[in-house]
């Protein structure tokens, strides 16, 4: 099995990601439009992934808050771009972006967004890196295809990040684990390493702490 915690992400560094996360985190801001997004001001951090993934969880169990970031059972819930900051003074942001593949939505809805996402992508200068979150039980999906696809294009370094795996079996995670590292090596811009998350039970949220505050400082 490969290794868990990426090299590049030393116990110092995962330390002073727990101590930034554990101070000043505040919702900024909700952009349903392109025109609402903040100034680009601080290096972000964005969030996607297909509807109901973990997204809004993860990001609140990165920050150690319970509801910074609304989750639901109710998939397509988040249908802005959420705005985080996260240190005092400032050091980046996260962004929760609205979720894709939801079949229900309006085909009207599904596009709008589409675009929303696809032109922050693009045109973000201080977007650092996506985390591009997959659901443990059921691994790449085509609409996680075309967003990785997207990424490559835009050139928008991503990270693959496992949720939800407290949901299955070690066998299992570890078949969706190995898979997707597959798929991960066929694209430009995805992190060969991925992160393996629970949000639920905690696991892996130290080191994408870490990651966050890696990628957030490079240049
Ligand atoms: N067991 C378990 N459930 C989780 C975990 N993360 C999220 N969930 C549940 O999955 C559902 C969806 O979580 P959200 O965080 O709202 O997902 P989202 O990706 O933000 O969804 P949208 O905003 O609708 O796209 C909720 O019922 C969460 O409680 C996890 O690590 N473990
Ligand atoms: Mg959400």
């Amino acid at each position: 099995m490969e290794q868990l915690v990426p090299p590049e992400l030393p116990p110092e560094l995962v330390e002073q990601a727990r101590r930034l996360f554990a101070g000043k985190v505040d919702f900024l801001l909700s952009a349903p439009q392109l025109q609402f997004l903040p100034e680009p001001d601080f290096p972000e951090v964005a969030f996607g992934g297909r509807s109901n993934v973990g997204k809004s969880s993860l990001i609140n169990a990165v920050t150690g808050r319970k509801s910074i970031a609304r989750a639901s059972v109710t998939p397509g819930r988040t249908q802005e771009l959420n705005f985080f900051e996260v240190g005092d003074p400032v050091q980046l942001r996260l962004v929760d972006m609205p979720g894709y593949g939801f079949a229900k939505a309006p085909v009207k809805v599904v596009e709008r967004w589409k675009e929303l996402v696809r032109t922050f992508l693009m045109g973000r200068t201080v977007l650092r890196r996506t985390m591009v979150l997959i659901d443990s039980r059921h691994g790449v999906k085509p609409p996680d295809l075309e967003m990785m696809k997207m990424l490559d294009e835009a050139a928008v370094g991503y990270r693959l990040v496992l949720t939800k795996a407290d949901k299955v079996k070690a066998s299992e995670l570890e078949a969706t684990r190995a898979a997707v590292a597959a798929e991960a090596r066929k694209h430009s811009a995805a992190y060969p390493q991925l992160h393996v998350t629970s949000a639920e039970k905690g696991m892996g949220i130290a080191e994408l702490r870490a990651a966050i505050l890696a990628d957030a400082m490079q240049r």
